[in-house]
């Protein structure tokens, strides 16, 4: 396939130094399919210290960034300061940051432009609701999302970007999307992506999703024509995230 699988480990606000050394190992052992790009997403006081510790082959990513280099932002930290500690990647518009920060398209759209216009690689975040689900409205909201994000992305840039679908139904709550409901909402990603920028861009990017993956669903999943991978958050702590990571082997 064209579009080289990719997994995202989000650890979110979890983890301690000795627990972080407990994660390295297991990767670290894998053993991980040379073909699948693994990226871990790690709490901003610990971004340095995983640069460090992992190995190179393995990506880090904060999990969130500000829209600006530097300034009086108490609490913020930059583009700029990632980079400057090795990690090359964010993840932006994570549902928490949209839905317990209350982060809006706008603010999302312009993390995303200024954290490229700076040469890290994003993994920008949509999805729909229980409620917007409920009354038909997940390609409305998916498509609003989306195309925030889109308009600040360069066409050259495209390379540095994977879309995470995360519906929020699914997050944290054992309730895993189907392959079926997933694939249909990342082909219709896809195609929207073909119709709003280009039909090369609809096929080079990688679609990855979100939502309660674990080692007994992600083979299901991978299996599916537009989803390219996952971004996983409570079962990236524990051993059997190398199985996740393996998926499409
Ligand atoms: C969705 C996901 C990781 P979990 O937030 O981004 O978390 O896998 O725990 O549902």
């Amino acid at each position: 396939p064209e579009r080289k699988f990719f997994v995202g480990g989000n650890w979110k606000m979890n983890g301690n130094k000795k627990e972080i050394d407990g994660i390295i190992a297991f990767l670290t052992a894998g053993p991980l399919d040379p073909n699948a790009e693994l990226v871990c997403g790690v709490p901003s006081c610990y971004l340095d210290y995983c640069r460090q510790k992992l190995p190179a082959t393995i990506g880090v990513a904060a999990q969130n960034c500000y829209k600006v280099a530097k300034g009086a932002f108490t609490g913020e930290i930059s583009p700029a300061m990632i980079k400057d500690v090795g990690v090359e990647w964010v993840i932006l518009g994570h549902s928490e940051r949209r839905n317990v920060f209350g982060e809006s398209d706008a603010l999302i759209a312009e993390k995303v432009s200024h954290a490229l216009s700076e040469g890290l690689k994003v993994i920008p975040c949509i999805g729909e609701k229980l409620e917007e689900r409920e009354s038909g409205k997940t390609e409305e909201v998916v498509f609003t999302q989306l195309k925030a994000i889109v308009e600040k992305i360069p066409e050259d840039k495209w390379d540095n970007v994977v879309i995470a679908y995360e519906p929020v139904w699914a997050i944290g709550t054992g309730k895993t999307a189907s392959p079926q409901q997933a694939q249909e909402v990342h082909g219709k990603l896809r195609q929207w992506l073909s119709e709003n920028v280009n039909a090369e861009v609809a096929q080079k990017v990688r679609i990855i999703y979100g939502g309660s993956v674990t080692a007994d669903n992600c083979r299901e999943l991978a299996k599916e024509a537009d989803i390219d991978g996952s971004l996983v958050g409570g079962a990236s702590l524990k051993p059997d995230f190398v199985q996740i990571v393996n998926a499409s082997q």
